[in-house]
């Protein structure tokens, strides 16, 4: 042990490894309290090379390697048992170049995305992944994750917002792939392999990141609707009058809205009456483009005018455009108030969510009749987070022990909705059993050749994606 943390110590400077239970408690708090993690030491390097220099110590003590970021996932895939290290990246958090003519931004893996953002914008450009967690979420734990959140619509996943990246491989040898050619047809695709993989397969420590102009206009919506079926309907009429510019299509059921109002300091009602479903819409556009907010006031008042939608309103300014993006915000910490949470990150197609979300409805209340499905997500892709909450008659611990029953009953639907039981939070230690009963078998073997091929010794972030 002494040897480790003394080798450690020579390539990152000893007050970089951190072997005190109280300090080492932040990196291993797990965010949804659902798993234990433990670790060895947690160590901060400051540059690529020291992260290599951490693999190759790691390859020769045969230690075992988590690498973690801004510790935000929901899948345990940052976890750690006490044989292991974790390497955390929040000193290696430099923003190495932008150049707005490319619009390309390269970061080193611990940037938090919040700061990315902010670096963009003040460059007249938009960075546009866009999630909760954003605040203390670093890149790299976007890019092990393939990250989602609201505004995959109109700009993709992580994976389709990066050019290039830099990999430390489980050798310790480094894979310099900074590439910021919007076309550099050369060779296998490996950016995307190493992009989603969890850390299991080597380790990201920097990319160049696509860049976007600022959107000088946007115009928020929010609409009241009775049926998921007219939310659908909704999203095609929105993508024609915004001449495809509709970046973010959120759905939000009647219980998350309430419960946020409810319980959420400061959040108020946005109609004068109840509605089953809402939607926030976002357009984004280059120029201050009052055509446009007309274009989609007059596209709402006609969905209005047709019983389309129950009820709207168009923010008028940036204040009330940030209320209603809150909203969505909220709903996610509302939950909390209402006890446990058993939680969903599933899609299916979006032509298939309104048959989907009824079947899973009866599905639930079959199996716990008093449970509360408390559904919102990314209606605009087909991601729905299908969370389930506590019934006011059941204790929560008791609640959550059927986590995995419920989960069961929904990953079964999904899958035969087509659906994937991991639209964008990733597989960590939770969603294995999930590889192992939905995944094509042939993909499953060679997922693992992969594996043993990038990672023999079995060191990089192991136990996570795949068993
Ligand atoms: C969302 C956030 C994570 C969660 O709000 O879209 O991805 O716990 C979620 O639901
Ligand atoms: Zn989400």
């Amino acid at each position: 042990m002494t040897d480790v943390i003394e080798g450690l110590g020579r390539i990152v400077g000893q007050q970089h490894v951190i072997t005190d239970k109280q300090k080492s408690a932040i990196y291993t708090e797990e965010p949804r309290g659902r798993y234990a993690s433990d670790c060895l030491a947690v160590v901060l390097p400051e540059t690529t090379e020291e992260v290599a220099e951490i693999v190759k110590f790691c390859g020769q003590q045969n230690l075992a390697l988590v690498p973690q970021g801004g510790n935000t996932g929901a899948m345990g895939g940052a976890v750690a048992n006490k044989d292991q290290l974790i390497v955390n990246f929040k000193r290696l958090n430099k923003i190495i170049e932008v150049n707005p003519t490319d619009y390309t931004m390269t970061v080193q893996a611990g940037c938090i995305l919040a700061n990315i953002q902010e670096t963009a914008k003040r460059h007249d450009r938009l960075f546009p992944l866009s999630l909760g967690a954003q605040g203390s979420c670093q890149i790299g734990g976007n890019l092990a994750t393939n990250a989602g959140g609201i505004n995959v619509l109109h700009y993709g996943n992580t994976r389709d917002l990066v050019l290039g990246i830099e990999v430390v491989l489980s050798n310790g040898k480094i894979s310099h792939g900074l590439n910021a050619l919007r076309k550099n047809n050369t060779g296998y695709d490996l950016k995307n392999l190493f992009i989603g993989c969890e850390g299991t397969l080597g380790i990201i420590t920097a990319a160049v990141l696509k860049l976007f102009p600022y959107p000088k206009g946007q115009v928020v919506s929010l609409t009241g609707l009775e049926s998921i079926d007219s939310g659908v309907a909704l999203l095609s009429r929105l993508k024609f009058a915004s001449s495809d510019r509709l970046t973010t299509f959120e759905l939000m059921s009647q219980i998350a809205v309430e419960t946020a109002v409810k319980h959420i300091h400061g959040q108020t009602d946005p109609f004068d009456k109840p509605y089953p479903w809402y939607i926030l819409a976002i357009v984004h556009s280059s120029e201050q483009d009052s055509h446009l907010k007309h274009h989609i006031e007059d596209t709402l008042a006609t969905a209005l005018g047709d019983g389309l939608i129950k009820d709207a309103v168009i923010a008028q300014n940036q204040t009330q455009a940030q209320r209603l993006i809150l909203l969505r915000e909220d709903i996610v910490e509302a939950q909390k108030f209402i006890g446990g949470s058993i939680k969903h990150d599933v899609s299916v197609p979006v032509s298939k969510v309104s048959e989907f979300m009824a079947h899973a409805y009866r599905t639930v209340k079959a199996f716990m009749p008093n449970a509360l499905p408390y559904p919102y997500g990314h209606l605009g892709d087909g991601n729905i987070h299908f969370n389930i909450s506590q019934p006011a008659d059941m204790g929560k611990e008791k609640f959550l022990e059927n986590w995995k029953a419920i989960n069961t009953l929904m990953h079964d639907i999904t899958h035969d909705y087509q659906g994937s039981f991991s639209a964008e939070h990733g597989i960590g230690i939770s969603k294995l059993d999930e590889m192992d009963k939905y995944k094509d078998q042939t993909e499953m073997e060679l997922y693992r050749q992969i594996k043993k091929l990038l990672d023999p010794k079995g060191l990089l972030n192991p136990g996570k994606m795949l068993r």
